[in-house]
């Protein structure tokens, strides 16, 4: 592995924790389909697209036939109005245990940063958080054909950052975001249980034990 160069982070379960109003957005919505969804369910839309999100939605409800492309739009603009407003609540106070720390680490220490998100809203997010100023490049969603576990939305942000893949370490808390990094050559980190995170080349199970120290010394201990 060459010398790191840049971090590149997923948002969504790394940096805080969005999926709680993903996921009363999406549940409003299914019960008005007559689709019932619960927190088990919403595990499986971490990390999945907005329109991918919606078909689970309505495969789990068997109502994968019911609707044309133009109403499924028209169903996901509807849940993204609702996320719209309830993440207008999100402050500084939202981010992560640790995370706010390592950023300001790695900035000192000169690494470049980038957001890998498949969220459309990652840079109001960002801005709500306070921190959006502190990353050099935010991926947008819309331009990469293939989500993640496809690999592509990592090499866009190195590609932004002007790095090669190998000079970059990426941090993800979902098992298709572990695999994306991966297949990009990068050195991944994961955030969660030893079981979701078992394909990381190192893990922790809470932001707030990520330390750039650590990090560093997996990458020279791992030698990928
Ligand atoms: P939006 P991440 C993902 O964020 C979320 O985990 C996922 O639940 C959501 O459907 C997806 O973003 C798209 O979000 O509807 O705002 O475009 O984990 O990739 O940061
Ligand atoms: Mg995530």
């Amino acid at each position: 592995m060459a010398k790191i160069k840049a971090f590149i982070f997923d948002l969504d379960g790394v940096i805080t924790d969005s999926a709680e109003y993903h996921y009363h957005a999406w549940k409003n919505l299914a019960s008005e389909l007559g689709i019932n969804i619960d927190r088990e369910f919403n595990e499986k839309l971490k990390g999945i697209s907005r329109m991918d999100s919606l078909e689970r939605i309505l495969v789990h409800g068997n109502q994968q036939d019911r609707y044309s492309e133009k109403e499924k739009e028209q169903l996901a603009a509807k849940k993204n109005d609702e996320y719209v407003t309830l993440i207008e609540q999100i402050s500084e106070k939202d981010i992560l245990p640790g995370i706010a720390t390592l950023i300001d680490e790695l900035k000192s220490h000169g690494y470049q940063l980038a957001i890998a998100s498949a969220s459309k809203n990652a840079p109001a997010i960002l801005s709500y958080l306070g921190i959006k100023e502190k990353f050099d490049a935010i991926v947008d969603p819309s331009t990469i054909a293939k989500g993640k576990p496809d690999p592509a939305i990592f090499l866009e942000a190195a590609k932004l950052l002007k790095v090669e893949p190998d000079a970059c370490v990426g941090i993800e808390d979902a098992e298709a975001g572990i695999e994306s990094i991966n297949k990009a050559g990068m050195f991944s980190v994961g955030v969660g249980s030893e079981e979701a995170m078992k394909e990381a080349h190192y893990y922790v199970t809470s932001t707030a034990e990520l330390s750039l120290e650590q990090i560093l010394k997996e990458v020279e201990k791992a030698n990928v």
